[in-house]
């Protein structure tokens, strides 16, 4: 397929974003009930979840808004396979947590792949040929298929929304900045648990001349494209 380089200029911080329709996809990170619903693995690491919660009306219009531009839309999934062949120690047992990756909760076996926790919320889900990414680590790259799909689609450019901004969404940015992709954090369709957290991540992503990229809100980004 031909791809047009044209861009648009998307108010942004630290500066405009120059954003290429023909070559941006959208990625939304990690929206799964173990993170935004009572009694998934945030819940258990002693989190306030609502702040998580608030934030599904945003990233639902968001998809919406990519989905009626024609934008490959992927889905990440922090997941583990249920032998948890995929998950290492060190991370199974970090934070003394009342449920621990694999173990039993409210809403099945915390992050694992099937488990009803671990499906995206039901505002998110993605539409059928849409790509959902079962990722082991907190970054999209680590162990996943993901920089190849990309390449195949023609991406150069990646709109970044999902849960939370400093882990998954910080360090999914920060691999595909690493690898060339130029980056915008929808700022009201991310979020973390911890309000500081976020501000500090978002001042760290753009900081420097946006050293890993941009950041602006979502009614930014749709009139810029209107
Ligand atoms: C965390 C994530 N916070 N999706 N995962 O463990 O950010």
């Amino acid at each position: 397929m031909q791809h047009s380089d044209i861009a648009v200029a998307v108010p942004a911080r630290p500066y405009p974003y120059a954003l290429v329709p023909d070559r941006t996809a959208l990625v939304v990170i990690d929206m799964q009930r173990d993170f935004i619903e009572p009694g998934g693995f945030g819940d258990a690491l002693g989190n306030d979840v609502t702040r998580l919660t608030a934030i599904v009306p945003a990233v639902a219009r968001l998809l919406a808004f990519a989905r009626g531009r024609g934008w490959p839309v992927i889905h990440t999934r922090e997941s583990h396979r249920p032998d948890l062949s995929d998950c290492p120690p060190a991370k199974r047992l970090r934070g003394n947590a009342a449920l621990r990756i694999g173990d039993e909760g409210p809403m099945g076996r915390i992050l694992v792949q099937g488990e009803p926790g671990n499906a995206i919320v039901e505002a998110c889900m993605p539409l059928p040929g849409e790509i959902v990414l079962d990722k082991p680590g907190k970054g999209m790259f680590w162990n996943t298929a993901v920089h190849d799909i990309l390449a195949g689609l023609g991406v150069s450019h990646l709109v970044f929304a999902g849960v939370t901004t400093e882990v998954c969404v910080q360090t999914s940015m920060r691999e595909a900045n690493d690898r060339g992709f130029e980056c915008l954090l929808i700022e009201d369709a991310t979020e973390s648990y911890f309000p500081q957290f976020k501000a500090a991540a978002i001042e760290m992503i753009t900081a420097q001349g946006g050293i890993v990229g941009w950041a602006t809100p979502l009614a930014t980004l749709t009139e810029a494209c209107a």
